[in-house]
């Protein structure tokens, strides 16, 4: 959908400008002793998961406005990862829902996904919604089900995603569970969690040795008395009986309101537990928004526990999945998820230039402003020349949003597609 040449003219006139703002800030950079190049470098090999399900309206249960051209095949979901990382550089792969990308045509797919420079990267299991002619039904629950054939039921879905995730060379696959009950007296809280740790180890003992198995945790919704996983403190003891291969998924909207998530991401990393994310922005809950829209300071304190953690020679090194989980309800799902990624690598960049061997100092003093300046110091660095500069070395586009509403994707989606085509998802 876009050339190489069209990217290079999309950038053209607004090389001058960027070339003058990088080398300003590179030049700021050196007289602190950071290097600029370095960290674009560090920019380039980030990449950011895109979920199948986010690349067309979400909606909420009151109505739903279709954008328009989205993806009616898991071959177009392929199709707009594929434009997004033309455009940023930065989203090399997809995360499967099934059933809704189960993969027909195996070869077709690998060939697909050769050609647009990308892989799969987690599976992701649904047992939150019955599906058509299903045995048995998960209304009262899955892996937890006091019914061991419904829990069998959800153990052999999930099973079956390591089995589609294996034909297209996946290596993670990721348990979210609506499990969980909406009264007091409805479940037994001991027990849930019993039958939903031996549901997880039949799992786990399906998976291959190269896979790692993702846990997240939710604290209300659907449920709203109780989740059988609620929190990373259930997930984690979860991971640690099944096995190092198990590990927890931190989902930004998966905390109740003012919950210091930088500090929970701190924790797993030192326990050795952070397997991925789900990045997305929240007001309330799990708002599925704009990731860093509206707490960009958030999000910067999380990528500085990354970045600070993954300095730390005493701390074995971590894969870290990192994904988008979200919804979008007003905005152009592609031009969203190019927002998304901008403010996670906007953060990781700030998170990088951190004087670390300051900020310890200010630390052990117990000097408290000193410290504080200097988290101050580098959020406040406006960093877009850096981002700029990354998506630019990998063939992207300076503006990705703008280069995508100058190329008229939309509208060329909208002309292959139809004006109501709706993706398979929430
Ligand atoms: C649930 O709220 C969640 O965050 C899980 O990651 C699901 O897989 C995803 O959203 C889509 O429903
Ligand atoms: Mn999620
Ligand atoms: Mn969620």
């Amino acid at each position: 959908m876009l050339s190489e040449d069209q990217l290079l003219d999309l950038n053209q006139p607004l090389l001058a400008e960027h070339n003058l703002q990088f080398d300003y800030l590179a030049d700021l950079l050196a007289r602190r002793g950071q290097d600029a190049h370095n960290i674009v470098l560090q920019l380039v090999e980030f990449q950011v998961a895109i979920p199948s399900w986010a690349l067309g309206t979400g909606g909420t249960r009151f109505g739903r406005f279709p954008a328009g051209g989205e993806p009616r095949s898991l071959e177009e979901k392929i199709t707009d990862v594929g434009i997004l990382n033309q455009l940023n550089g930065s989203s090399n792969s997809i995360s499967l829902h099934i059933p809704w990308d189960i993969p027909q045509d195996v070869p077709a797919l690998h060939q697909l996904l050769q050609a647009q420079g990308l892989s799969i990267d987690s599976m992701n299991s649904n047992t939150f919604q019955d599906q058509k002619d299903q045995a048995h039904s998960y209304k009262f629950g899955s892996l937890s089900h006091t019914d061991r054939a419904v829990r069998e039921l959800a153990i052999q879905h999930n099973i079956d995603c390591i089995k589609y995730g294996t034909q297209l060379g996946a290596k993670v696959h990721t348990v979210w569970l609506a499990d969980g009950s909406n009264f007091p007296g409805q479940s037994h809280l001991r027990s849930a969690y019993l039958r939903t740790q031996e549901s997880l180890a039949a799992i786990y003992e399906a998976l291959p040795s190269d896979w790692t198995m993702l846990i997240e945790y939710k604290p209300y919704e659907p449920h709203f008395y109780s989740m059988v996983i609620p929190d990373w403190g259930t997930s984690y003891t979860l991971c640690q009986s099944l096995g190092q291969q198990a590990q927890v998924l931190v989902d930004l909207g998966h905390h109740l309101p003012n919950t210091n998530i930088e500090q929970i991401v701190g924790r797993l990393r030192q326990l050795g537990r952070l397997g991925g994310f789900h990045f997305n922005g929240s007001g309330y809950g799990d708002d599925d928004l704009t990731t860093g829209s509206a707490k960009p300071f958030q999000l910067f304190l999380i990528f500085n526990e990354l970045v600070d953690a993954n300095q730390d020679t005493s701390l074995a090194a971590a894969t870290v999945a990192y994904m988008i989980d979200a919804s979008h309800n007003t905005k152009d799902p592609l031009e969203d998820l190019l927002q998304s990624v901008d403010n996670i690598l906007g953060a990781y960049a700030k998170a990088l230039l951190v004087d670390r061997a300051a900020l310890r100092e200010a630390q052990q003093a117990n000097d408290v402003v000193r410290a504080e300046e200097i988290m101050r110091d580098a959020f406040l660095t406006d960093v877009r020349p850096l981002v700029a500069e990354a998506y630019r070395q990998s063939g992207g586009a300076l503006r990705p949003v703008a280069a995508y509403r100058a190329a008229g994707i939309r509208g060329q989606l909208i002309e292959q597609r139809g004006k109501f085509s709706l993706s398979t998802g929430l």
